[in-house]
């Protein structure tokens, strides 16, 4: 096998045995009137890709990231370089990170944002001479130890203040990079016991930063979509933005439903209860869909595993939900996704971004012939013809009560519901699948 520097680019070549191209994902590639790279808007993760180095709750790194001996600023500016050559290598165009991926955090908050502000500097630079694009960034409002009991959430002011001031920088760095989103992630805005919780000031508080976020994007012209990124729980027991049910529940509660869009995580999807494909279609018929962090759990664990998605069911139910939902705008596919503890090469990052992307592209290849074949959308169709015509059309129209509906039922002689016809759907999504 080649090694990660001989690697140049990793091209679409689906004859090749080189595990180092694309077999699915050929970038300029028409599908359904769109290039595929236009449909798919991949972006690396800078924490899973560029930082963690295989630590986990019962042992310490099993790759080494820090590019050479120095330390503090020359070190990041190295991750950086390494992350904009991994982006041409893998025809990557988008990133996303947190402000503490990019940069050392000072001794002093003012300390850390003086580094933040070099790094984003350094990287605006980077962008320009690769040609590369900010999908979106967030604040890491969960590490520190002040984070201990939420940012927004907490019941402490002076953090609320702390968090403010990181989305604040966060979003300067986003309207200098000229991102095309900003995420907001729960972190720790949840809680471990209502023992010791006032829900319901926790909640306003949220809305409250949420709303001065909005208002500060406003002033300085930052023109990007916001985004709530949905999770159940991890790191607090119960965490505030459980799933995109919620999350809108929350959004329309304040009056904030305008300002943000989800961001839909696979794997927290998941840890919900959901399938992937319930999260998605729930932001779509709440014209809330925005923006995808993929990846796949691991359902035997139950925790929050961040894998490369390799399953090409579920890429092509999302891609289905996607192009359903008239394509990413703002949004895109980050792979919010690390490679396996024992995966600890360079190499393995690119094999993992290969079986993502080609994954991802694979899907959207099937969930196109899904939708050129019309066969769901005609079978669904079909299953709520009654509401077309007669007492149903009143329904839809809302144009009937229930005392009408009470003399219509009286005289129903005969109800009969249709087959739901499950095993023969999945035996027709298996032959797209796999003829
Ligand atoms: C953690 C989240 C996080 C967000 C960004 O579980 O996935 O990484 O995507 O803060
Ligand atoms: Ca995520
Ligand atoms: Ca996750």
């Amino acid at each position: 096998m080649k090694k990660y520097d001989e690697v140049k680019k990793v091209i679409y070549d689906p004859k090749s045995d080189d595990p180092f191209t694309f077999s699915y994902y050929n970038p300029e590639e028409v599908i359904l009137g769109k290039k595929m790279k236009d449909h798919l808007k991949f972006a690396i993760s800078y924490w899973h890709t560029i930082d963690a180095c295989g630590t986990d709750m019962f042992g310490g790194d099993t790759m080494d990231k820090n590019f050479g001996k120095d330390y503090g600023l020359d070190r990041y500016k190295k991750k950086a370089d390494f992350a904009f050559e991994l982006m041409d290598k893998l025809q990557i165009e988008y990133y996303c990170f947190h402000d503490v991926d990019i940069a050392p955090v000072g001794k002093t908050l003012e300390e850390s944002m003086k580094y933040f502000n070099e790094m984003v500097d350094y990287i605006s630079e980077l962008q320009k001479k690769h040609n590369k694009k900010l999908l979106w960034n967030t604040a890491n409002n969960f590490g520190d130890k002040i984070f201990m009991a939420g940012a927004a959430t907490s019941p402490n002011a002076d953090v609320f203040a702390c968090a403010a001031a990181k989305v604040k920088a966060g979003l300067d760095a986003a309207k200098k990079l000229n991102a095309s989103g900003y995420v907001f992630w729960g972190g720790r805005e949840g809680y471990d016991t209502l023992l010791n919780t006032d829900m319901g000031l926790e909640l306003d508080n949220l809305a409250r930063f949420m709303k001065m976020a909005v208002a500060y994007a406003k002033k300085i012209g930052f023109k990007g979509s916001f985004y709530i990124e949905p999770k159940p729980k991890e790191p607090t027991k119960h965490q505030y933005d459980f799933d995109v049910a919620t999350c809108m529940n929350f959004l329309r509660k304040y009056g904030l439903e305008k300002d943000f869009k989800m961001n839909i995580e696979a794997n927290h999807a998941t840890l919900a209860g959901h399938t992937f494909q319930h999260e998605l279609y729930t932001a779509r018929v709440n014209d809330s869909f925005g923006s995808i962090d993929a990846n796949q759990g691991d359902l035997f664990l139950g925790w929050d595993t961040d894998q490369f998605p390799t399953n090409v069911y579920d890429t092509t139910m999302c891609m289905y939900e996607v192009l359903k939902a008239g394509g990413f705008t703002d949004g895109g596919l980050n792979f919010d996704a690390k490679t396996r503890r024992q995966s600890n090469t360079f190499e393995d990052i690119l094999l993992a971004y290969i079986a993502g992307m080609d994954t991802f592209a694979l899907g959207l290849r099937k969930a196109a012939e899904l939708i050129e074949s019309k066969k769901l959308d005609s079978f669904i169709k079909e299953r709520y013809d009654s509401y077309t015509k007669g007492i149903g059309k009143k329904i839809v129209d809302e144009d009937t009560d229930f005392e009408e509906l009470y003399n219509y039922a009286l005289k129903i002689k005969d109800i009969n519901v249709s087959s739901g016809r499950q095993e023969y759907l999945e035996q027709m999504i298996n032959k797209v699948l796999f003829k």
